[in-house]
């Protein structure tokens, strides 16, 4: 492929997500193309890719069998109306995907985003509530740094105070539980840290405070992401999970991240062996290929739904795009990669490799924690005082301009590489991470 794609000469009109746009526009990282773990950037170089894009990437970059589904399916039925009409890919895709669900949960809602995801299963939530005859379970219950993407209700559950304080008043009756990071008693756990299951025991405070009979829905992520990478304390999701079926309320699990294979298993739900009652997914679904995102639920709560006369709309919400034939090909031709190479458990066939490179760094300079499970890692460095986010930042750079791309968040480098990575790519990978942080000041 030729390798002497230009940079475009105006980058101003983009306004790019989530991005310091001045700094990138100055001095632009622009990716050309990708193979299983590289990227290529328009310099020339072959960048690993240590985050699978944005944690989404799993099955590895430009994987055949992907390619070669999108390519027959958008010839074939580029589109099709997405209400009162069907086609057969979403509803193959919709029984493939129940089959490595949990398995009370055998029914699924697509959606183009992890963002969707999460409008679609807090709606459902409170639908279900109110198709019972218990409409009053209206309030939601999400956790301090929770992420749940950026739409309002997203937002408005969530726990991240900088996606939130520009926005206004978000949604009403929502209350969230404490956050689960402490770093006193759990700094360079390996695995599941040992302490922290009674941090669940805050959703007691605020069922006393609002009372069960308000609240529809706890969502939490079983996985912490996008704050930084908070595992679950030992018996923590276990203890929640009980106390929703104390008090009627739905327990939803954002399995945005942890879905598809980067925790071990197909889903953290299965890993954890804590079952919620919806689910919500996207990212490793099409391993980042098309937008596209699932919403999964239990069979009683779909069932619910499911009475009063048959020709009329019984769930009215969706998306021009649920269940687009292009992401539905998407999603077959990569959970046929996940199928074909055991990718969904690989992770946990590398776990101790990873655990063991990734703990090495524990003595650098700045380090103050580090925090693993799966194909997931975590650093947390000690902020430069008065400026925060600048030191991960400067890591960030550093090693990008040394063909690795890292991940962070405040402080903290996060890593998730595809699910595809060898064990001579995870040392390249922590050897050049080392040398970053050592040079950092
Ligand atoms: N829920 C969870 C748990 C997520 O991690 C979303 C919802 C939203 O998904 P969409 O597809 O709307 O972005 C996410 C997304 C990061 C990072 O670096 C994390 C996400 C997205 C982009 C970057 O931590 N998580
Ligand atoms: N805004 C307008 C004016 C629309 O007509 C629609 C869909 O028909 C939407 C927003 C929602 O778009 P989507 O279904 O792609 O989320």
């Amino acid at each position: 492929m030729s390798k002497s794609i230009t940079r475009p000469n105006n980058l101003e009109a983009f306004w790019m997500p989530f991005t310091a746009n001045r700094q990138f526009k100055q001095t632009p990282r622009m990716m050309v193309s990708a193979k299983d773990m590289h990227y290529t950037t328009d310099d020339g170089r072959q960048v690993l890719d240590g985050t699978a894009g944005l944690w989404c990437c799993n099955a590895g970059h430009a994987r055949p069998k992907i390619i070669e589904a999108v390519q027959q399916q958008v010839a074939e039925l580029d589109y099709a109306p997405a209400f009162q009409l069907g086609h057969p890919k979403v509803f193959e895709l919709a029984s493939e995907l129940v089959e490595i669900a949990p398995s009370s949960m055998n029914h699924v809602f697509f959606t183009n985003s992890g963002s969707e995801s999460v409008e679609t299963a807090l709606k459902m939530a409170i639908a279900y509530h109110r198709v019972r005859g218990d409409g009053a379970r209206t309030r939601l219950i999400g956790r301090e740094r929770g992420y749940h993407g950026v739409n309002f209700g997203g937002i408005s559950v969530g726990g991240i105070v900088s996606n939130r304080k520009m926005f206004g008043t978000l949604l009403g009756g929502v209350d969230h539980i404490r956050h689960t990071h402490d770093i006193t008693r759990n700094a360079f756990t390996k695995g599941l840290p040992e302490h922290g299951a009674e941090f669940a025991d805050d959703l007691e405070r605020l069922i006393a405070l609002h009372d069960a009979s308000t609240i529809a829905a706890v969502i939490v992520e079983p996985m912490a992401g996008s704050t930084g990478v908070l595992m679950p304390p030992k018996g923590y999701l276990q203890r929640l999970r009980d106390i929703c079926d104390q008090y009627g309320i739905l327990l939803i699990f954002d399995e945005v991240i942890t879905g598809f294979g980067r925790m071990g298993g197909a889903f953290s739900a299965d890993v954890f062996g804590v079952v919620p009652d919806i689910m919500t997914t996207a990212k490793g679904l099409t391993s980042g290929v098309i937008p596209m995102g699932a919403v999964f639920v239990r069979d009683d709560i779909h069932d619910a739904f499911m009475t009063g006369p048959e020709h009329l709309i019984e769930f009215f919400h969706g998306y021009t795009y649920s269940g687009n034939p292009v992401a539905c090909a998407a999603a077959l031709g990569t959970l046929a990669t996940y199928r074909e190479e055991g990718l969904l458990t690989r992770a946990a066939e590398l776990a101790g490799y990873w655990e063991d490179a990734l703990h090495s760094l524990r003595d650098l300079p700045h380090v103050i924690d580090i925090r693993n499970y799966g194909l997931i890692g975590a650093i947390e460095l000690e902020p430069i005082a008065g400026e925060p986010t600048k030191r991960a930042f400067t890591a960030f750079l550093n090693a990008f301009e040394n063909d690795l791309l890292i991940r962070t968040t405040g402080d903290i480098i996060a890593l998730s590489p595809p699910l595809i990575i060898s064990k001579e790519e995870i040392d390249f990978l922590f050897d050049t991470l080392g040398r970053v942080l050592k040079k950092l000041d």
